[in-house]
């Protein structure tokens, strides 16, 4: 049996990161493309069951053109049967929107279980400790949020389809089985970088095979730059330029540029943006160096540790290009960056 788990599609999504509404307005069509072609996708590979584990829409405000196009991807395809389980962001507001659930719109409550042949179940639980399973099934779980793998070990899970995280992350359950988020079809802000889309699992004589596929329209990427080297903004944009060169990023894509290490001049990234937004769909660029650290720490109002270690490292009697160094090997160690 095949079956496609996915989850966190986020319908509807303002994509207000974009800070352009005919592009946001554009990425939400292809959020809702990229679930149709998903259905499409598992129309023509005889997959025989769709497990979308929350934040199918971004909201409890379901857009009339939304729900329409899902609706009829399930109605429309009556040998696949769509698993559902609400997530926090749009709580109940599917069910409340439709006017008859459709007969392939599977929804649980505690109790419910559904079996296929070769023992294979699948159940949804709001809490590990209502879990019932068989040890001789094939059991399949769904559940949105955060877990503790120990908590779901040792129950007779063989695949725990999770939602929530918006990457994919994979883990074992104890002995037996393995617990998956599949993350989101398309990532939406510049904080979800990387390959999106959904997991294809194939269980056959009980043994199961997952494989990721990359579903997501456009990728937004991110590359770290460290423009120490760089006297000016030219030098900049040739680092970015060179740095960019050594990957394939398509036109189409979105990438955010992280600038590190310590500026020697002010870098001018309004005219860094504008640059790269000719070559690319959407560009945002952080400014992530020492002295724009420095800058946004120093005030007195930030109470972050990080503010609270420059504050201190600006009261010694140091040179200034000691304080810089202390200060960027101790914001990097303190953001999790390698020191080395
Ligand atoms: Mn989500």
């Amino acid at each position: 049996m095949k079956l496609i788990h996915c989850s966190d599609i986020h319908l509807d999504a303002a994509m207000s990161s974009l800070k352009d509404e005919k592009k946001a307005e554009e990425r939400r069509s292809e959020i809702l493309l990229t679930f149709v072609r998903m259905v499409r996708y598992a129309a023509k590979n005889d997959i025989k069951a769709i497990l979308i584990v929350g934040d199918l829409f971004d909201s409890i405000r379901i857009n009339p053109t939304t729900l329409d196009i899902v609706e009829k991807c399930i109605i429309g395809n009556p040998g696949i049967d769509f698993y559902y389980t609400a997530g926090n962001h749009e709580k109940e507001a599917f069910f409340s929107a439709l006017e008859d659930i459709p007969r392939n719109l599977k929804t649980f409550d505690r109790t419910t279980t559904y079996r296929y042949d070769e023992g294979i179940t699948i159940s949804s639980v709001s809490d590990p400790s209502e879990l019932d399973l068989l040890p001789a099934d094939f059991n399949i779980v769904l559940y949105h949020g955060t877990i503790r793998p120990n908590d779901w070990a040792n129950k007779n899970i063989d695949y725990l389809a999770l939602g929530h995280y918006h990457s994919l992350k994979e883990g074992s359950l104890g002995s037996r089985g393995r617990f998956c988020y599949s993350g989101c079809l398309e990532g939406r802000g510049f904080d979800e970088c990387g390959e999106k889309g959904f997991v294809r699992l194939h269980i056959e004589n009980g043994i199961l095979e997952p494989v990721f596929m990359q579903a997501s329209k456009r990728t937004i990427h991110e590359i770290s730059i460290d423009i120490s080297e760089a006297d000016g903004t030219g030098d900049a944009d040739s680092l970015i330029s060179a740095e960019i060169g050594k990957r394939a990023i398509a036109a189409d894509d979105l990438i955010k540029i992280v600038l590190t290490g310590t500026a020697k001049n002010e870098i001018n990234t309004g005219f860094l943006t504008k640059k790269y937004e000719e070559d690319f769909y959407a560009v945002n660029i952080v400014d992530d160096t020492s002295a724009a650290v420095i800058e946004d720490s120093a005030a007195e109002y930030d109470i972050s540790l990080k503010g609270e270690f420059i504050r201190l490292v600006m009261e010694k009697d140091w040179t200034e290009d000691e304080k810089k160094a202390v200060i960027e090997m101790g914001t990097a160690a303190l953001g999790g960056k390698s020191i080395l």
